[in-house]
């Protein structure tokens, strides 16, 4: 009897030995090209290491799989333009251990479901494609051929293509995804669900509504331009390092730097350059000018409050706001000036948990700037009410004219590299009609326009015996999703689960009746096909398009491209039912550009232009000034305060990621700038919450959620004091998914409410 799918898809709850330091306060600098270089003598070949680095991030060279942060334009570092964490993410994909039939022979499937999350990381890259028979302990091998002509009858022993899932992580490319989808829709489906539904999905629904694009408006040079930059809800010293030099790059040009976080996290209070030695041995600069430790989800009010007293001026004194932008470019003033005047400023003030001080410094620092760029992250939209959240700081963009203009604009700061370019070339489950009727043009068969599932949905469609087969184009979908133990069970009850990957992970052992995992190459790796190695493209967070090609040798001969996967799973499924030459496509992803170029608005010469100079930028209405919305006009919006009331014990957590993991992937056990060692089953609470309840420092707790009456648990956690509101507290992703209530999500968006957990904690038996 294999143990059940709930046990299999939570982390252990074994702790590694906690050791606790003084939080930084800086970020970068030496530690950091330390714990990089120890990183790749570890568990790399230092060779292949060099040889890669220095490729990474160059101009013919190969994308960082880490986050979408983009390269500069021009001039690029000879010594090399990256981070610690992006060396970790290109170290963690060319690990020098692979994983085979004898691996799988040697450990079942609940065996490996035992190890950490670290450990399973660590057990090496998958070499060749794997299977689990019905009622198997073990994954066996299977051939190339065979795996596609399993995946193939399945989906064609379905009822419906509905009853089919494709999920895809942030990682594949824009030809990869492409075909992906247009695959997935040539079968008859809309199941389109991707990473991006847990992610920036809140910010992809605000913006659309309020700007005409789901995007941010900014580029690097804005940054450096512009005179505010505040950063919301966003931990960039851990999550996307080489932003902070480009922090760095606008003090110096005499910008200033806000920081709205419920934490004081290292990176936002000083940086220290690692490609500038001078500045190793320097020090770093202090970044932030002002940091306003928000209470959680307190942000709607901070920014009411800010909006009356700017309100106030504006009508005191006037020269607040950009008025001849207000009138020429939007839409709706009069309704939202009406409607925040209904608001106190007292009770915003509280509901946010800020000092009037710290209210004044932000307020003096934000009046008279005209040129100011908003960048944000999970801790926007992963709320109940996310989408207000980005509507708000839309509302405050608008009154001071910040948009599309140089130094100015919206900055939502993507999470995986190629997350925007996967959206653009159409991952999604409700794609707008004009693109599906662009790929009827083209293709000649009529996609279905009905909206598919989102992540939530899938999940709760597994669980319902609607959805028969799971489909995974790279992410760990089980560890990433919210409610582990009711997702499992959906899985568990799937015919066939499938994903196509670099590494194990512990989605590939929490498994529907039967399960292949199909290996596939890196982003470091060269993709040889027919007509030669080829080159793909990703967009990054700034909506540039750019080539990336591997420069290693692949890790084992067995390897295939997610592109050739999903030609070979189209071949096999579609059969003669397709008029397109899907095999064509994997010989020569010329053709696949050629496609998108037809398909896809924005990619014209898009063969030529990646060639000619290997990146471009996509149009981008916002920064134009051209309002692709409704009324051709920036939209303000009315947003309410969020209501949530702590009952007597309770707190509001947030999942976080630590410094030394990608996601679920986790690259070590410590989290440096939060003075954290050793240990991942941590809670970080404000001491006066700890006295409240007589816990003491290190102290063993157990957490519980209770959302419409179901009540989910947590096991074992160490208590860590810490520098956090009162009546907040933070714990990592992905050891408390198991708290996340399936139902709490964003209104409009659906993104799981993962920073907004009411729990309460309990001393351990
Ligand atoms: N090294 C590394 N890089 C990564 C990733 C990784 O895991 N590791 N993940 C990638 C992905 S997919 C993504 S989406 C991004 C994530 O990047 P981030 O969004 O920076 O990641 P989180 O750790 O979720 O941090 C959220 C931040 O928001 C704050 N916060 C939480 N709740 C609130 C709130 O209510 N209000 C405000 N104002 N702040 C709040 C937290 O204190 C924290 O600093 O990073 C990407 N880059
Ligand atoms: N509680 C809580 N939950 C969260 C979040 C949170 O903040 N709190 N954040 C959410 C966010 S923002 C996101 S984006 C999701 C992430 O959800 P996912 O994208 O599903 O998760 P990742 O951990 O990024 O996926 C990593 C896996 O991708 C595979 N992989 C790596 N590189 C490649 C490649 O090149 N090709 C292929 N095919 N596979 C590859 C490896 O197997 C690796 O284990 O999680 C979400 N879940
Ligand atoms: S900032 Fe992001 S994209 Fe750039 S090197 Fe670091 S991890 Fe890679
Ligand atoms: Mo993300």
């Amino acid at each position: 009897m294999g143990s059940s799918a709930e046990k299999k898809a939570q982390t252990p709850e074994v702790f590694t030995d906690l050791k606790i330091k003084e939080p930084s306060n800086g970020s970068v600098g030496l530690p950091a090209l330390k714990s990089s270089v120890g990183y790749i003598l570890k568990y790399t070949n230092p060779l292949d290491a060099i040889k890669a680095s220095l490729k990474m991030n160059q101009k013919g060279g190969f994308d960082c799989p880490g986050c979408a942060w983009p390269d500069p334009d021009d001039e690029r570092s000879s010594v090399g333009e990256y981070c610690e964490n992006g060396i970790k993410a290109m170290t963690e994909e060319m690990q020098n251990k692979l994983i085979n039939r004898d691996f799988f022979a040697t450990h079942s499937v609940d065996e490996l479901a035992k190890l950490s999350d670290f450990e399973i990381g660590k057990s090496g890259r998958l070499s060749e494609p794997m299977y689990l028979a019905k009622g198997a302990t073990h994954y066996q091998p299977i051939s190339w051929e065979e795996a596609f002509n399993k995946v193939g009858s399945h989906l064609n022993a379905l009822q419906s293509p509905d009853e089919a899932v494709f999920y895809t992580s942030g990682r594949t490319t824009n030809e990869a995804a492409f075909l992906y989808q247009l695959f997935v829709r040539e079968f008859g489906t809309t199941n389109l669900p991707d990473c991006s539904n847990m992610c920036h999905e809140a910010s992809g629904s605000a913006l659309s509504e309020t700007l005409g694009i789901g995007k941010g408006s900014v580029t690097l040079d804005d940054l450096y331009k512009a005179e505010l930059v505040i950063v919301v809800g966003q931990n960039p010293g851990t999550n996307h390092p080489r932003m902070l030099s480009a922090l760095e790059k606008c003090k110096k040009n005499g910008g200033s730097i806000m920081a709205i976080n419920p934490l004081p996290e290292a990176g936002l209070i000083s940086f220290t350059d690692p490609q500038s030695p001078m500045r190793l041995l320097m020090g770093g600069t202090k970044l932030s000018d002002v940091h306003v430790p928000i209470t959680i989800n307190g942000d709607v009010a901070f920014f009411k409050a800010l909006l009356l007293k700017l309100i106030e001026k504006e009508e005191e004194i006037g020269g607040v706001f950009d008025v001849e932008f207000i009138k020429n470019y939007t839409h709706g003033f009069d309704d939202f000036i009406t409607d925040i005047k209904t608001y106190d400023f007292e009770d915003c003030l509280k509901a946010s948990g800020i000092t009037k001080d710290t209210f004044d410094e932000a307020f003096n620092l934000i009046l008279n700037k005209n040129n100011i760029i908003i960048c944000w992250a999970m801790g926007l939209t992963q709320h109940e009410n996310a989408v207000d959240n980005i509507r708000e700081l839309v509302n405050l963009l608008l009154l001071k004219g910040s948009i599309g203009k140089e130094g100015a604009g919206t900055c939502p700061v993507r999470g995986h590299s190629n997350v925007q370019g996967d959206r653009t070339v159409g991952i999604w489950e409700s794609a707008p009609q004009a693109f599906l009727d662009k790929i009827e043009n083209k293709y000649g068969f009529k996609p279905k326009s009905e909206h598919g599932y989102s992540v939530i949905d899938a999940i709760k469609a597994m669980y319902e015996d609607k959805v028969k087969v799971f489909f995974g184009m790279g992410g760990n979908f089980i560890s990433a999703v919210p409610d582990t133990n009711y997702s499992a069970m959906g899985m568990a009850k799937c015919d066939l689960t499938v994903h196509v990957s670099t590494k194990l992970n512990r989605s590939h052992l929490v498994t529907g009746k039967e399960a292949l995992i199909l290996p596939c190459l890196g982003r470091s790796e060269k993709d040889y096909q027919k007509t030669g190695i080829q080159m793909q493209s990703v967009e990054n967070s700034m909506g540039i398009v750019s080539s990336t090609k591997g420069v290693l040798e692949p890790c084992s001969d067995d390897l295939l491209s997610e592109v050739a996967v999903v030609c070979g799973v189209a071949h096999a499924t579609l059969k003669d039912r397709t008029k397109i030459d899907w095999l064509a496509y994997k010989d020569d992803y010329n053709l696949v550009r050629d496609d998108i170029q037809e398909v896809v608005d924005g990619f014209e010469d898009y063969n030529k232009r990646l060639k000619q100079s290997s990146s471009f930028y996509l149009p981008n209405g916002a920064r134009e000034r051209q309002f692709k919305t409704k009324t051709g006009k920036a939209h303000f919006t009315i947003n309410k305060l969020p209501k949530w009331t702590l009952k007597d014990k309770e707190l509001i957590m947030m999942t976080i990621r630590s410094h030394d993991q990608f996601n679920t992937t986790i690259y070590g056990l410590d989290d440096r700038y939060r003075g954290i060692f050793n240990e991942r089953r941590v809670i970080f609470m404000n001491r006066d919450d700890m006295k409240a309840r007589n816990l003491q420092e290190q102290q063993v707790v157990n957490l519980q959620s209770e959302f419409n009456g179901v009540i989910r648990k947590a096991h074992q956690f160490k208590v860590v004091g810490y520098d956090i509101p009162k009546n907040c507290c933070a714990t990592y992703f992905p050891e408390t998914n198991v708290l996340v209530p399936l139902d709490s999500f964003a209104h409009t968006a659906k993104t799981p409410a993962s920073k907004s957990v009411i729990i309460t904690v309990e001393v351990a038996n």
